[in-house]
């Protein structure tokens, strides 16, 4: 039943606590890249570009590569620069200096269209839910000078508002931690205007916990599966909740932990976080493990 599908997960907790360092020390798979990052890519396909739209900081390389079978261009629609024919395999990159938008097409296709919206400020769109009345890190990056004052400003259904305030840092980027009360559209204003809306989703969920013998299952609800899951025990070594495994809930939103442990019970709990495994957005109950 759940064991096949579920995440299963047989550790010793001696080995568990000492790998917590590590575990730890663990960036974020959501942490934002520094403005000097890579080109944005765009695949040149058959018959279309993908994405077809780009959001790009000023300053910003887009990279095309064709990866499809015939040749192509990329033409600014107003003829202001070409690429000439790019060969299958092909590479065309550009860096757009001033903001706006460009819109582009292929010169041999023309129903291949595109645009790059070239901004001062982006957010970084979020890569997981918020939970409600609890903070919830946004980031972005900036082609503005260290030391810019960012507003991040919401909507949730009656237009933006001021919410939090960010400072550009010297490598470009920024961040407030909100705490957002319902699903909403956010952006961040600097320099010439807004950046483009991104959506962050509220959703409050509960995080179910049963025991059967040595193993610990985690249910989550609303499912969100792929979303991280973190279980802690309560140690007297340590004095107080230590996050011993991580895991990602399954595609039927659960999480199994396999517990071996000698002599003595020790309190036990889930706790459903951001992918950074240290924010939290629910947790479940506490049951006790082990003896
Ligand atoms: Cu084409």
């Amino acid at each position: 039943m759940t064991g096949r599908r579920a995440v299963a997960v047989v550790a010793a907790i001696a080995g568990l606590v000492a790998a917590v360092p590590s575990a730890a020390a663990q960036h974020g798979h959501g942490a934002p890249e520094p403005p000097s990052a890579a080109p944005v890519p765009v695949d040149v396909g058959f018959d279309a570009f993908a994405p077809a739209h780009v959001d790009a900081l000023v300053g910003a390389t887009v990279r095309w590569t064709n990866v499809s079978v015939r040749p192509h261009t990329v033409t600014a629609q107003d003829g202001s620069w070409d690429s000439g024919r790019i060969g299958v395999d092909g590479v065309y990159a550009r860096r757009f200096d001033a903001v706006g938008s460009v819109p582009y097409l292929c010169t041999l296709h023309p129903g291949m269209r595109g645009e790059v919206s070239v901004h001062d400020v982006l957010l970084d769109a979020p890569s997981d839910h918020a939970a409600p009345g609890r903070p919830f890190p946004l980031r972005g990056r900036a082609a503005l000078p260290a030391g810019t004052e960012v507003a991040i400003e919401a909507d949730a259904g009656d237009g933006f508002a001021a919410v939090a305030e960010a400072t550009v840092a010297a490598d470009g980027t920024f961040g407030a931690d909100v705490v957002p009360e319902t699903t909403a559209r956010w952006r961040a204003v600097a320099g010439s205007g807004p950046s483009p809306a991104v959506l962050l989703p509220v959703v409050d969920r509960e995080v179910a916990l049963a025991r059967r013998g040595h193993a610990l299952t985690a249910v989550v609800s609303p499912p969100a599966p792929g979303m991280t899951v973190v279980l802690q025990l309560r140690l007297r070594e340590r004095f107080g909740w230590w996050p011993v495994r991580r895991a990602r809930l399954d595609d039927r939103s659960r999480a199994r932990f396999v517990l071996r442990r000698r002599g003595g019970h020790v309190p036990a709990r889930v706790l459903l976080t951001l992918g950074d495994g240290a924010t939290e957005l629910a947790r479940s109950r506490t049951l006790h493990v082990g003896g």
